[in-house]
C-alpha cells in the first residue's frame, strides 16, 4: 500500500496507473501544487519542491521522482511483465528509455509551465515556453528513431514505458503534434490506454 499525493492529469497519473497494473494498493491524496490550502501545506512538509507525484510508503518513507517510484514498485512486484528483468537482452533499451522520459522530457514542463520562474518579461517567457515545446518535439523524434517493431515500446507486451508515454503525450503540445514526429510511439501510448487497468485511470485523470 502506498499513499500518492497527486492531481488529475499530473505525473501522479503514471504512478496511479503503474500501481493499478501491478495490483499495488494505493490511497490518493488530491493536491494541486500551484494552489494554496492545507493539502498543499501537507505536501510541502513532505516535498519542499512542492511537486507531485510524491509518495509515502507504509513505513513513512517519502519518495519523489517518478522514475524512482516506478523502479521501487517494479522491485516490489518482481514477477511482473511490465519491465524486462536484469539480465534480459531488452534491459539496456528499457533503462535508456525509462530514464529519458523524466530526465529529457518532464523538465520541459518544469520550465514551460512556470517560465516566470526562469526569465523576466512576457516576451522572454513566451519564447522560453515555445522553446520547451520545440525541445519536447525533438525528444519525441528521438524516441521514434529508436522505437522497435512495436506495437508497444518493447514489442508485443505492454511495459511501464508505454504508461510513461501515455501520460507525457497527453501534455503540451498534445498528441496531434506529437504524432507528426512520433507516430509509432504515440500509437503505443494510445494502445496502452485501452488496457483494462489503464482505461479507468486515464478516464479519471483526463476525462472520457
Ligand atoms: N522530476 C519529477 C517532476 C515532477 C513534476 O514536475 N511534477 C509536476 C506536476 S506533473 C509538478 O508538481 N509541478 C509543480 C512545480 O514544479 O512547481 C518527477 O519525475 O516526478
Amino acid at each position: 500500500m502506498v499513499t500518492i499525493y497527486g492531481c488529475k492529469g499530473c505525473g501522479s497519473t503514471l504512478i496511479e496507473a503503474v500501481c493499478k497494473l501491478l495490483g499495488e494498493e494505493y490511497k490518493l491524496i488530491e493536491v494541486a501544487p500551484w494552489e494554496s490550502g492545507p493539502a498543499v501545506e501537507s505536501l510541502r512538509a513532505l516535498n519542499p519542491l512542492l511537486q507531485v507525484p510524491t509518495v509515502v510508503l507504509d513505513d513513512g518513507t517519502v519518495m519523489t521522482e517518478s522514475v524512482a517510484i516506478v523502479l521501487w514498485l517494479l522491485e516490489r512486484h518482481p514477477d511482473t511483465d511490465l519491465a524486462p528483468p536484469p539480465g534480459d537482452p531488452r534491459r539496456a533499451a528499457f533503462l535508456r528509455q525509462l530514464v529519458f522520459f523524466p530526465s529529457a522530457i518532464y523538465p520541459m514542463y518544469t520550465v514551460g509551465d512556470f517560465p516566470e520562474r526562469w526569465v523576466k518579461g512576457k516576451a522572454a517567457q513566451d519564447e522560453l515556453k515555445e522553446a520547451t515545446v520545440q525541445r519536447t518535439l525533438k525528444c519525441w523524434s528521438a524516441i521514434e528513431a529508436s522505437f522497435g517493431q512495436g506495437p508497444f515500446f518493447l514489442g508485443e507486451r505492454l511495459s511501464v514505458l508505454d504508461v510513461y508515454a501515455s501520460v507525457l503525450s497527453r501534455w503540451r503540445p498534445g498528441r496531434d503534434r506529437l504524432r507528426e514526429v512520433a507516430p509509432r510511439a504515440v500509437a503505443a501510448a494510445e494502445r496502452a490506454e485501452a488496457h483494462p487497468d489503464m482505461a479507468p485511470v486515464i478516464a479519471r485523470n483526463f476525462g472520457g
